[in-house]
């Protein structure tokens, strides 16, 4: 018989294992990456003209931080340096996509799904994809299996639309195979001309059921304009309304299916970029119009995650991060009434700027993180960035980078999970040219004073002259330093021109 002691022995080890085991590595990892979703537009982060009720619950049961970054204004660049641990701005072709480009992502590379794959996580990517599909100089065959796609970039299963919900092709791409597509009705699609006889934005402006107010007037689906010409393919259309149900039911099979094992869920739900045609059932829910409704919409996907996760058991041993690819917006190119019913509601907080810019409204973004077996709930003022997720994600999973990958994501894990108040010493904030933030100064390179679209150079930050910022006393980016302090301008500028032509800058 063993003796009391062994057995004492035996059952601490166990147990000291069996803690180990629940703390050190999540066993299931969720990203839910919103769209255009600014740094005020959930009530946990002080919005009171909607409501959150399902991401407040993360904020309640997690982590809530305050100075988190995308490292872009728009989604392709923010999403390329999630996945890839790179600036976007080192590689040419991250910009906001066509429908039709090729995949951005090298392959070759070490790339956030491909570590956790790696790692032993069985990995999805469901929504929003906007990182390109194929080979560069070919043209993509939308009849016939596509790739490189998320497959090769380290997903298992995917369920995707390729761009954005205003550019065609508007069909969804299962397994990198369009889905629902009628081989007697071949689908096609350009950039470049119309395809004779088919509608456009122009010719039957009158018949939309969503009018456009710049851009989107080329091919119509669905009574709404987009960016880009199609035709055929007819069987296989979207139909906006019903796409939160459906990437959502896609997450959810996909929970329910690996619930025995661990998994890595990148969800990216379409709301709230435009078009804002959320289903009938969330239409109303505010006083804010379809911008409002689509914030609602998107908190109810959140909430169906979590319920998928608790109904499992798996609410406590997951870890959910929650946040958004770039800043809000308003008119993105169609009238939808977010102008008109915004009345007090502050898309961005107290911050400056949104989509497309590089005040800090453009990349500063909500970011919650939950894991109830490690992280304690709270607010985090930590200064942290997406690019981090990749080498923090490995780090926690215990998976090596080589020296190529991702060259400028930093192991945060002491910041994201609260273990620490401290973050980077500093973020680069990308749209075109590069902002950097030290604690609460921000530096803004100067720019040639050019527009966006619609938005004007006060709105971009894209001035001519350097500006300079003490966000500790100006939150608002009211008031320019740069003359005041040229030393800490000029020093702000050295190093952000030091980080710019460096290859790397993860150690
Ligand atoms: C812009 C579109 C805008 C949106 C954006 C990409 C026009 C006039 N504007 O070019 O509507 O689609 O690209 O947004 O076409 S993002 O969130 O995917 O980066
Ligand atoms: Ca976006």
């Amino acid at each position: 018989m063993r003796s009391p002691c062994f057995l004492l022995a035996a059952f601490l080890v166990t147990s000291l294992a069996l803690v180990a085991a629940d703390t050190a590595r999540p066993r299931n990892i969720v990203i839910i990456y919103a769209d255009d979703l600014g740094y005020g537009d959930l009530s946990c982060y002080g919005a009171h003209r909607v409501s959150t009720p399902h991401v407040d619950r993360l904020a309640r049961e997690g982590l809530r931080f305050t100075s988190a970054h995308t490292t872009s204004a728009t989604c392709t660049p923010s999403r390329f340096a999630l996945l890839s641990g790179e600036y976007p701005w080192r590689r040419d072709g991250t910009g906001v996509l066509p429908g039709d480009a090729a995949l951005v992502i090298d392959t070759q590379r070490a790339t956030l799904p491909a570590i956790l794959q790696r790692a032993g996580y069985a990995t999805a990517a469901i929504g929003k994809w906007h990182l390109g599909l194929g080979v560069p100089n070919q043209a993509i065959d939308w009849n016939q299996p596509i790739a490189p796609g998320p497959r090769e970039v380290g997903f298992d299963t995917s369920f995707i639309m390729a761009a954005t919900a205003d550019r065609v092709p508007c069909v969804y791409v299962e397994n990198q195979r369009v889905v629902g597509l009628d081989p007697a009705d071949p689908l096609r699609v350009s950039y470049k001309e119309p395809f004779p006889g088919e509608p456009t934005g122009i010719t039957d402006r009158a018949k939309l059921k969503l009018n456009w107010s710049h851009g989107h007037n080329m091919a119509v689906v669905n009574g709404i304009g987009r960016i880009g010409y199609f035709t055929g393919g007819r069987a296989a259309q979207w139909i906006d309304e019903d796409m939160a149900d459906t990437f959502t039911r896609k997450a959810v099979d996909f929970i329910n299916r690996e619930k025995d094992r661990p998994f890595f869920l990148y969800f990216a739900p379409h709301d709230i970029h435009v078009p804002r045609v959320p289903h009938p059932r969330f239409v109303g829910r505010t006083v804010m119009g379809a911008r409002g409704d689509a914030i609602v919409q998107f908190d109810w996907q959140v909430g169906e995650i979590l319920a998928a996760l608790e109904r499992h058991g798996l609410t406590r041993d997951t870890l959910v991060i929650l946040s958004s690819d770039n800043g809000p917006v308003l008119d993105d190119g169609y009238q939808d009434g977010a102008v008109e019913k915004l009345g007090d509601h502050r898309p961005a907080a107290q911050l400056r700027g949104g989509k497309y810019s590089r005040f800090e409204a453009g990349t500063r973004v909500p970011l919650l993180v939950r894991w109830p077996a490690r992280v304690r709930a709270g607010v985090s003022d930590a200064l942290v960035s997406q690019v981090d997720f990749l080498a923090t994600l490995a780090a926690l999973t215990g998976q090596k980078l080589a020296a190529a990958d991702a060259p400028d994501s930093l192991d945060q894990t002491a910041a994201l999970l609260g273990e620490s108040p401290r973050g980077r010493d500093y973020v680069i904030e990308h749209h075109n040219k590069l902002a950097l933030r030290e604690g609460s100064w921000k530096f803004i390179a100067p720019a040639g004073g050019e527009a966006v679209a619609k938005f004007t150079a006060s709105q971009t930050a894209n001035l001519p002259t350097p500006q300079l910022y003490d966000l500790a006393s100006d939150p608002g980016e009211t008031k320019n330093l740069a003359t005041a302090e040229p030393a800490r301008a000029a020093a702000m500028a050295a190093r952000l021109a030091a980080l710019k032509t460096a290859s790397r800058t993860r150690p």
